[in-house]
């Protein structure tokens, strides 16, 4: 799953990605562990040699834009097309080392980057309909063609009417073929206030703070306040000493966990885990099938799918393994329509 950081020149985007990643960037792309504590107790028990855990790749590679020429904001628009969610780090420090293009406004810059989502979006859809339309004029269009420009007609009076297009549900059919726009306006997205350290824990007191927490409310959008600078010095600490420099600085918490886990819901994601020698964590939407899980894992498992064997976690754990779980009856043969549980080892028995 990729993510990708987006926002303003100096809004502390790379910053945020340090802290993230620990510094270990390769040219504003890495790949960062989701922890999962239930998965190390797993794979320790099915006594695994290779332990893959799920991750997140983040990324801060989209090309910089100036804000006095708006046109170049359409390239690190096109790029985040291409990432899963997206990061909208918004600046809300004030520091005289890194001067700011305008007055410290992160409201102004949320409708800024979410108005740029609507005209790029409608841009897209335009310039298909008009496609599909010529089309449509020399009778060659097939019946996917038809359903996918009904879809796009839909999408585009939504995001006229300034409605958010996130509900607008997509067929199984049709999916594939609208995966490629990669719709911002669609995409999940949670904000960050990049804020000054000194207001960390008491964000209450600040009214652009509280504005920005309305705005994100009424539009429905997740919202984590934290400071850049403040996560990546902490991240660079050796971890005993984490916690004292927490409390010296009167913080509860790093924001960085919640930020992953908001990240996550937004994108709807669920796990599952294949076990043995090399054992993995995946990662998997919400309501997908077992057929979804096995493509995940290879499209040779999908391709050859016969049945799936299914044991919830925290049944393997219990049992002693998976071997005992079986024994146990506890794993249940599945076809491939089963809808998976979060959090369900699976076996996939398949012949290509
Ligand atoms: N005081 C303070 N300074 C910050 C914070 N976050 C970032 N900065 C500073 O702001 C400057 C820009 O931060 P970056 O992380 O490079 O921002 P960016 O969005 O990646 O900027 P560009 O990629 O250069 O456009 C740097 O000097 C940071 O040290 C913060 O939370 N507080
Ligand atoms: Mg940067």
């Amino acid at each position: 799953m990729k993510v990708a950081l987006i926002g303003f020149p100096l809004s502390g985007r790379t910053t945020l990605f340090e802290a993230l990643t620990g510094g270990q960037a390769h040219e504003g792309v890495a790949s960062v562990a989701i922890p999962d504590p239930r998965f190390e107790a797993l794979a320790k028990q099915a006594g695994a040699k290779k332990i893959v855990p799920a991750a997140f790749e983040w990324r801060d590679d989209l090309p910089d834009f100036n804000p006095e020429k708006p046109e170049t904001v359409r390239q690190p628009l096109s790029l985040a097309r291409q990432s899963d969610a997206l990061v909208l780090v918004l600046r809300a420090f004030d520091s005289p080392y890194a001067p700011y293009h305008a007055p410290i406004d992160p409201v102004r810059d949320l409708n800024f980057w979410l108005d740029e989502f609507v005209l790029s979006d409608l841009q897209l859809i335009e310039n298909r309909l008009e496609r599909l339309t010529k089309l449509f004029q020399s009778h060659k269009e097939s019946a996917a063609d038809r359903a996918e420009h009904a879809w796009l007609e839909r999408m585009h009076r939504a995001l006229s009417a300034g409605e958010s297009p996130k509900s607008l549900e997509v067929s199984r059919e049709l999916e594939p073929r609208l995966r490629g726009f990669g719709f911002l306006t669609r995409k999940p997205l949670v904000v960050v206030a990049n804020i000054n350290e000194g207001l960390l824990g008491r964000e209450a007191e600040s009214e652009m703070i509280q504005r920005l927490q309305t705005v994100c409310m009424e539009r429905d959008l997740p919202l984590v306040n934290l400071c850049a600078t403040f996560e990546r010095d902490l991240r660079q600490l050796p971890e005993a000493e984490q916690a004292e420099f927490l409390q010296m600085m009167g913080v509860g918490e790093s924001a960085l966990p919640r930020l992953v886990r908001t990240v996550y819901e937004q994108l709807n994601l669920q796990v599952f885990y294949t076990l043995g020698e090399d054992s993995r964590a995946w990662l998997l939407r919400r309501g997908g099938t077992a057929l979804d899980a096995a493509a995940t894992i290879h499209s040779d498992l999908a391709r050859g799918f016969i049945r799936a064997e299914v044991c919830h976690a925290d049944e393997v754990l219990a049992a002693g393994g998976w071997k005992a779980a079986q024994k146990a009856n506890k794993v249940q043969l599945v076809g491939k329509d089963y809808v998976m549980r979060d959090g369900e080892v699976v076996y996939i028995r398949f012949n290509v």
